[in-house]
Formats: structure tokens, sequence, C-alpha cells
């Protein structure tokens, strides 16, 4: 079956609700915000290449890649929203950028100064793939928002050197990146320009993973290094097996969820069954055995990875944000690739839970993991020291993969497939899709997450046939969809309501999307979610926080059978779950640690907050998974 094409973020208006709201924040806020760390702490500067030993802010190996996170978001944003000002920021960041190529093409400021001699002297560790990767999707997106080139021709010369520079043939290397990402931009870049070695470059990165003799060893004895790798078998950075062997999702999870993206990429345009194969078994695993109810993937900070089957700690979840990121971008190329709703449902989840945790409100502030139960104290690690969004971070990844997120997100909503056009995320928006050469513009009018019904508004240019796939989301039992104001009851495929028929100007479709809030249960083998029931409502999973509900949220006890009410709340304007509790209390207990005499409980009010809000009204206890009984 032909795969889907996402329709472009540009053609993508964001009209009102939940993403347009967060789009505008990103933009207004975090976009300048980012500009100022990269300007404050040197990585701007870092491409003047006037960095001299003994000088502050030493080029680290992959702040490049942070500079490119800020540019890429830059470049999506000025496709929607021109603002001469940043544009003028963002030509200027270009300017230096091309400035620090070497004559061969090269291109990375930590390697161009701080370490002339370690140029792919170490692809394990150094990130320096990784680095161009990130500067391929800036030049991408740079030039599809802006139409202007410069980046792209400069990432083109960088792509041909690295083209000449990896491969099979004599004199070449046959390496690959220690921290996975430049595949899936070698696609990208395929794309926007057509030129088919940048495909290739990505096939052979891939295909070459994990194969023996290993790159990495070779790499690493040439270094003169004798000791054993320090995460063990190279699953830490998924080269522990040739791609096509990996059964399971192993090791670092951003790199993990990076990689998978780009295996689905180089699947989709060289028609690989093998190879798409592997990913459907990694997803499956993945989604089924090793991801958080938020979406969030990696469940240890030890190596920021993943673990084993159903070990899904809440208090010392890792859950980064980055990691949540690259499942959205594994989920959207599965969605693509196979038509199918369930990897939207998961792409959902993510968004709307683990990734929107990642920022506040007010778009200024970051997270980098994203616990499902929190205690203040209990967290230090990544300059958190307390469970508290952030402004900035030593290892920025998380806030500058945000910021291009939420700047691309209008191109998460639709795809077109032949005369289908695919609804897959509801929110405010209107999408313009070439259909057969002509075009129709599809309008969503919606309070969604939060309200139940989607209203969409049909225009084509012409009456014309074609097909309407509105997603019915995995979480909703009981779908209602009405054209014209007459209730339908079209075909279902994957996951989709198929709704086909000659379409005219002006012409309705209501979906109603009934979500009430349920009790969700982990399965038998999640020993920490044992007993423990969460709270979603449509694809928002909710938590508990000391802010509502007082200290001491463990010894708070959800009854079965408890009505949860929603209403909207006055403070935090989200519908929030309320329901009539009980907590255990500490009355009675004298300096014992242990003791035979029940404590006493009584009733309370319960009060849940959508989870990706938490920490937005200062620091306390936090709980995704609430204990019932
Ligand atoms: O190594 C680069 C980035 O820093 C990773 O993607 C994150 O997990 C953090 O380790
Ligand atoms: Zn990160």
């Amino acid at each position: 079956m032909k795969s889907l094409k996402p329709i472009p973020w540009k053609d993508v208006e964001l009209t009102a609700g939940f993403w347009e709201e967060r789009n505008r924040v990103n933009r207004e806020a975090t976009i300048p915000v980012g500009y100022q760390h990269c300007k404050s702490t040197g990585r701007f500067e870092a491409f003047k290449l006037n960095w001299k030993p003994g000088k502050p802010n030493e080029p680290h190996v992959f702040w490049d890649s942070d500079v490119a996170k800020w540019l890429e978001a830059a470049g999506l944003s000025l496709g929607t929203n021109p603002d001469p000002d940043l544009q003028r920021r963002a030509d200027r960041v270009i300017d230096w950028i091309a400035g620090a190529q070497q004559s061969d093409g090269y291109l990375n400021t930590h390697f161009s100064v701080v370490d002339p001699k370690g140029r792919w002297k170490n692809l394990r560790d150094e990130h320096e793939l990784y680095c161009a990767g990130h500067l391929m999707e800036a030049a991408v997106a740079y030039y599809e928002g802006t139409g202007k080139r410069k980046l792209l021709d400069v990432m083109c010369r960088y792509a041909d050197y690295l083209c000449k520079v990896f491969g099979r043939k004599r004199g070449q290397k046959r390496g690959y990146p220690g921290h996975e990402e430049t595949e899936l931009a070698l696609v990208k870049l395929y794309r926007a320009t057509g030129v088919k070695r940048y495909l290739d470059l990505a096939a052979f990165f891939v295909n070459e993973r994990g194969r023996r003799p290993h790159y990495f060893a070779k790499e690493a004895r040439a270094r003169g290094e004798n000791k054993s790798y320090r995460w063990g078998d190279y699953d830490y950075l998924q080269a522990h097996l040739p791609v096509r062997e990996q059964k399971t999702a192993e090791g670092h999870a951003v790199r993990a969820g990076y990689l998978y993206a780009g295996m689905a990429d180089v699947a989709a345009e060289t028609g690989d069954k093998e190879l798409f194969k592997a990913c459907r078994t990694l997803w499956q695993n993945i989604t089924e055995r090793r991801m958080y109810i938020t979406g969030g993937i990696g469940s240890t900070r030890h190596g920021e990875r993943f673990t084993f089957d159903y070990d899904l700690p809440n208090e010392t979840a890792y859950a980064e944000t980055c990691a949540a990121i690259s499942l959205v971008f594994f989920a959207h190329r599965m969605l693509n690739a196979e038509g199918d709703a369930k990897y939207a449902d998961v792409m959902e989840r993510a968004l709307y839970n683990n990734v929107v945790s990642g920022v506040s409100a007010d778009g200024k502030h970051f997270f980098y993991d994203n616990f499902l139960a929190s205690m203040p104290g209990s967290h230090k690690f990544n300059g958190q020291k307390s469970p508290e969004r952030q402004e900035w971070f030593g290892c920025a990844c998380c806030p500058t993969n945000i910021v291009r997120l939420m700047a691309s997100i209008g191109g998460y909503m639709y795809s077109l497939r032949g005369s289908t056009v695919y609804v897959n995320l509801y929110g405010g928006s209107s999408a313009q899709v070439g259909l057969n050469g002509r075009q129709v513009v599809l309008q969503q009018r919606t309070g969604y997450p939060w309200k139940e019904t989607v209203h969409l508004t049909v225009k084509p240019v012409e009456k014309q046939t074609f097909t309407v796939a509105l997603r019915v989301p995995g979480w909703c039992r009981k779908a209602g969809i009405k054209v014209n104001g007459k209730t339908v009851r079209p075909p279902m495929r994957k996951g989709f309501a198929l709704l086909k028929r000659e379409w005219r100007e002006g012409d309705k479709i209501d979906l109603s999307l009934p979500m009430p809030v349920e009790r969700l249960e982990a399965h038998p083998s999640v020993r920490h979610d044992a007993g423990r029931v969460a709270l979603q409502r449509g694809p928002v999973v909710y938590c508990l926080e000391e802010a509502d509900n007082g200290k001491d949220l463990n010894d708070i006890l959800l009854d079965p059978r408890a009505r949860l009410s929603v209403s909207l709340d006055a403070e935090l304007k989200v519908p929030v779950v309320k329901a009539h509790g009980r907590k255990r209390s500490k009355e009675g207990w004298n300096g014992e640690l242990y003791r035979v005499q029940r404590s006493r409980v009584t009733p309370c009010p319960v009060k849940a907050v959508p989870y990706f809000l938490w920490a937005n009204r200062g620091v306390g206890e936090m709980l995704v998974w609430v204990r019932e009984g």
C-alpha cells in the first residue's frame, strides 16, 4: 500500500485552541528565550571559531546541535509567521555557521577549535554526525520556511563531503553515528534536494550499524584504547546487533527513537520490507512493554535508557523530553507508512503528556526528565534540584527539541494519500490540501482535548469527490459523526472513519468524541503500578498535586466506584477531575517506624489536574498512579 504524505506544516494554519496556543507561546517566548541562551552561553559565538585554550565557553561536542535546533525552529516559525527581526537574527547565525565551514565541507565548532586532530576518531562518543544531522534539519526547515538556501547549500556541501568519507569503498570509513540523528536528517535532505546519494548514505548508516567486525571496537583500538566499552556490548547505542536483528528497544532512549525514525524513513524511501518489519517489531516492544502512560520512554537516568520489559518506575522515571519527542517522530513515520491510527494514538499520547510537560505554561522553563511521581528534594540531576522546570540546562537538548517541535506541530495534523485526506490530530486549524491538482481547504474548529466535539468545514474550490479520513482515537468508545447535520456510519479502516462523497464548498462534518474520565490499570507485570490506577480523559493523563491535595499523595485511596466528576477549574482554565477519596492519617504515630496497629483513614476530597500542567504552581508532590481501594 502506498504511504501517506504529511501535509507540510507550512500549509497548516493553527487558528485557535490548544496547539495554536502552544505554538504561539513557543513563538513569543520559547524562540526568544532559546536565542538568548544560545547567545549568552557562547553557542553562537563558537561558530566564529575564535575560541582559544584557557578561554571561557569552550565549544562542547554537541553545542552545534542546540544552535541547529533553534535555527530549525526559527525557519519553521518564519514559514508560518513572518518576523523580520527573527529573520535578521537567524540570517546572522547562518552567516556565522557558513563562516565555520572548512574548505573540504566539514563543519563542527568543537573539532575545528578544541580538538582538530580528533575529527572522525570517535564516532561512538563524540556526536560529530549528530551535530551534522541537526544542522541538515535546520537547513531544510530554513529553506522551506524562508526560501533562503544559504544554509542548505552549506549543508549539501557538508553532506557531499560525508558521502566521500563514509561508505564501503576503499579508503572510506565503515562507521556510523554513535548518537543517531544523521540518518533521518539525510533523508530530509534527500527529500528537499532530490540528491539520491544522501538517501544512500542514510541507508548505509542504518545498515552498517551493529555489523561485525564492530566499527566502534576497531575505532577504539585505533585510538589506543584497550579497556572495554563502559556500556558493555553497544546496546547503549543500539549497535549490539545489525538493526534488522534487533527485537527489543535498547539503550539510550533518544538515540533509539531517532534511529527507529531514520529506519522507518529509509524503509519508506527504499521500499525495504525487512527493515520496515524491524521497525514494527521495535514499535511493538516499546508501546506494549516499555512506554509510560504519558508516552515517555527511557526508564532510568543511568544511561538515560530503556531497561527491561514492564520496568516503568514512577518516581525515578527518566522519560526525557527529547525521548518522547523521538517517539513522536517514530510514530509519525509509522502512521504515514501504514495509514494506521494506532500510531497516531501513541503520537498523541506523547504529545499531550510527556512532551508538553517538558515546557512550562509560559514557555520559558523546561523539564529534562519527566517523572510520574515526585517528592520535592528527591531529584538531583541535570541541574534539576527540585521538581521545578529550569530556565535552561548545560546540556540543552530538551528545550531546543521542544522549540522546534512546537514550531512544526501543524505538520503532524494531516496527511494525504491519493484522494484521501487524513485528519490525524484534532485542533483549531485550516489546512490547504492539493487534491488531484485542485485546492481543498479543510477547517477545524474545536476545543479539543478539553471538549468532545470537532467541527470541520470542507471547502473544495469546486465540487469534488474525495475521502476525508477522520481518526477515531483508540481511547474513544463511541464516536459519532454527522455530515451536514445527518448522522452517518462510515466504513472504518485502521482506526480512520472514511467519509467518501462529492464534497461541496461549505459542507460540514461534526465529530463527537465522548471523553468520560477513565481509570486505567497497568499490565500486572508493571510492579510499580500494582493496586493503582491512572486517570485519563480523552488523550490527557491526569495527576494529583500537593497544591490541591496536600502532602502524602501516596496515602490517598480512590474507591473504584467513586464518581469522577469533571469541572472547569477557574485558576487553571482547564477541566479538572474531582472525586471523594480516603486518606491514611499520620495521627497517633509517635516515633515508631513500624507498628501493628493500623492508621486511621478519613474521607478526603481528591482533585486531579492534567499531568502536563504539573509544577506550574510551585514546588510540591505529584502522583500519576493513585492507589485504589
Ligand atoms: O547526547 C546528546 C543529548 O544529550 C541526548 O540526546 C540526550 O539524552 C542528552 O544525553
Ligand atoms: Zn533532551
